[in-house]
């Protein structure tokens, strides 16, 4: 039986289990990366553990989310990141040098790796033919100290592409399209290898939109083979030693084939308030749109942002109309500048903003009072864009760049000719905002700064035998991180601050959440199906975690979250019969008697006190997770194995 290019991938780099789909592996982990709004936590993790050195081949830590620095928290944060990463053998992507996606895949990204990131787009790079996959901050530190990353070996899904983009049709529409098919839930479990004639007509950056936005999907990652065309674009980044061909072999298994006909996609739009909210262009034509942001690590390559200013040039945007132009990095700027195509977007009123996340995560630019707000980003939640009644809808720059124009939602095929753009032979390469760590012998001199705005991690305690306590909140499906721990310009500053952060746990349902749980003192969460997708915000868990929940009970997880959960010994239990769900209340009390026995059993019952009923769960974990849930979370278990 043949490999799949993720199984081959896998192969190299399994250090423990078997390659038995459902089952626990561990994976060696070649290279990992970091932004600030998860880093702060996952270097005081990595110090935790106390390594003297990352054991990766290459491990790089960014700055691209919070660069607001309204205060001094930010700036903090950022120079702890600077001060570690100079001391333990960790690269530094300056603010200002791009999103760590784009940088990674540009910069460092080599095909048939792997790479872990605290980061849920971290498979942008699969782009490039690399396992690139999203984790909690605590895996991440764990994978820089040399240990291993575990998943479930996860099913295999192959996306064939036949035909061509039509004019004004773009990757992300394969995104879009891929999400109408699939759901926010569709890809849980899977790794999705896209392939057939029709990958020979996307360029990397198109593919790096596709596998970026797979993490929508729920899936582990999603891959593209290493080709020609990979080669082509490291060789432009002056990195052709960098290549190595990689694809499935012919008799690969696949647990579901898909088929795309590109030629038949239309330009699309995700509606409020969920990236599967998938309809075409043309049936919202007219819709009246007061924003426009184009960017992220979803659609800010050299190849967007030409296309726009091509579709701009020596036009005007709508009056009424606000437009945000954020460049995926340091050289996509510098590129756009040198070709003259930054003075074109320029002139035609947009904003520049940095090459930064910036809007994406709530950052500034928030919408007016119920505003609509098309965005080439790749998540549309409720609330995260910093304005709570905004409608938010996901595009392509296409699409964006139209409705920029002409004020509504616009079928950009109605603007004629599709313009040409021209893509550089050889980027410029200029590394300068990437700082070199120290060498090993200077490390143990080098002193970690760390400002006031940096809290210790919260404090954690061996798994107890009974557990009684409340059901402080009772929510519905598909709950993002975004609910459990929200983001934005007022929240973000505080990521290494769980205590101050603990304030807007899960604002955006209930706001009054905080002191109940404190006032409770142990507390249960019961939620539905999908529970935890989104962001790998590990915050999520740890939040929780210090507000005294024990325990999740939900109809299924996702599984970035459910990792995390794990790692803060919160205990993620699933209803055996999803109907119970609707038998319990927010304000029972709950009780989980012979919880030892109960995780070495895989089932558990939960008496609900107040109402009498008895309600059985799930609770199938490896070994090292049971482990991990007695000690009370990965860090205690990780010193206990020291
Ligand atoms: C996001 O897009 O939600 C983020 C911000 O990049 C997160 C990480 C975070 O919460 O810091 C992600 O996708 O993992
Ligand atoms: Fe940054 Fe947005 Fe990408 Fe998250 S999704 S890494 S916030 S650009």
């Amino acid at each position: 039986m043949g490999y799949t290019i993720a199984e081959k991938i896998i192969k190299e780099h399994i250090v423990s289990g078997e390659m038995v789909r459902g089952s626990e592996i561990a994976l060696r982990i070649d290279q990992t990366l970091t932004q600030d709004a998860t880093g702060t936590m996952a270097y005081i993790e990595f110090e935790a553990i106390g390594i003297p050195r990352v054991r990766t081949e290459l491990s790089v830590a960014y700055i691209d989310h919070n660069t607001l620095q309204s205060g001094f928290e930010n700036a903090d944060d950022h120079l702890y990141i600077q001060s570690v990463a100079k001391k333990y053998g960790i690269r530094f992507s300056r603010p200002g040098n791009g999103i760590c996606h784009q940088v990674h895949l540009e910069r460092f990204g080599k095909p048939g790796k792997t790479l872990i990131g605290s980061d849920s787009h971290t498979p942008t790079c699969g782009g490039i033919g690399m396992l690139a996959m999203g984790a909690g901050g605590m895996d991440v530190a764990v994978a820089m100290g040399g240990g291993a990353y575990y998943i479930t070996m996860p099913k295999m899904y192959k996306v064939n592409l036949t035909g061509k983009l039509s004019p004004w049709v773009s990757a992300k529409d394969v995104s879009l399209e891929i999400l109408r098919i699939l759901s926010v839930k569709g890809g849980v479990g899977a790794v999705i290898e896209w392939g057939g004639e029709g990958i020979k007509t996307l360029s990397v950056p198109e593919r790096a939109t596709i596998t970026n936005m797979g993490t929508e999907l729920g899936a582990t990652t999603s891959i593209f083979p290493s080709d020609e065309i990979t080669k082509a674009f490291l060789e432009a980044q002056g990195r052709g030693e960098d290549f190595t061909p990689l694809e499935s072999d012919p008799d690969a298994v696949y647990d579901r084939v898909i088929d795309i006909d590109l030629s038949t996609l239309e330009p699309l739009v995700a509606c409020p308030h969920s990236p599967d909210n998938v309809k075409s262009a043309k049936e919202l034509a007219g819709t009246k749109v007061d924003q426009v942001c184009i960017g992220s690590c979803t659609n800010s390559s050299l190849r967007d942002m030409l296309r726009v200013a091509a579709i701009l040039k020596g036009k005007k945007i709508k009056d009424s109309v606000s437009l945000s132009i954020s460049p995926g990095s340091k050289q996509v700027l510098t590129a756009l500048a040198d070709s003259g195509a930054l003075s074109d977007i320029i002139a035609s009123g947009a904003r520049l903003l940095e090459c930064a996340c910036g809007p994406c995560i709530g950052m500034g630019f928030s919408p007016n009072s119920a505003g609509v707000s098309l965005r080439t980003f790749n998540r549309n939640f409720e609330g995260r864009s910093g304005t709570k009644d905004a409608g938010v809808y996901l595009v392509s720059p296409e699409v964006a760049a139209a409705a920029a124009l002409t004020g509504v939602i616009t079928d950009p095929r109605d603007l004629g000719e599709y313009p040409d753009i021209t893509m550089p032979e050889k980027f410029k390469i200029n590394d300068s905002a990437v700082i070199m760590p120290a060498p090993v012998e200077d490390a143990p001199s080098i002193p970690v700064i760390k400002g006031p705005n940096i809290k210790s991690f919260p404090d954690t305690a061996p798994l107890a035998d009974t557990l009684e306590a409340n059901l402080t909140l009772k929510v519905g499906d598909n709950i993002t991180t975004d609910h459990i721990m929200p983001a934005g310009a007022k929240i973000l500053p505080y990521r290494s601050n769980i205590p101050h952060l603990s304030k807007f746990c899960f604002a955006v349902c209930d706001e009054s959440f905080p002191e109940r749980a404190k006032a409770a003192g142990k507390t249960v969460i019961v939620g539905g199906s999908n529970y935890g997708q989104g962001s790998s915000r590990e915050h999520a868990a740890l939040v929780p975690l210090y507000l005294g929940v024990k325990a999740v009970v939900a109809k299924s997880f996702a599984r970035i979250h459910a990792a995390n959960l794990i790692n803060a010994g919160i205990i993620p239990f699933t209803f055996a019969n999803g109907d119970d769900y609707d038998k319990l209340t927010q304000g029972d009390t709950l009780k989980i008697e012979g919880l030892f026995e109960a995780l070495e059993s895989g089932r558990a019952v939960l008496k609900d006190e107040t109402t009498g009923d008895e309600i059985e769960l799930i609770c199938e974990f490896t070994d090292r997770q049971r482990a991990m849930l007695l000690a009370g979370g990965l860090l205690p278990y990780t010193k206990e194995a020291k």
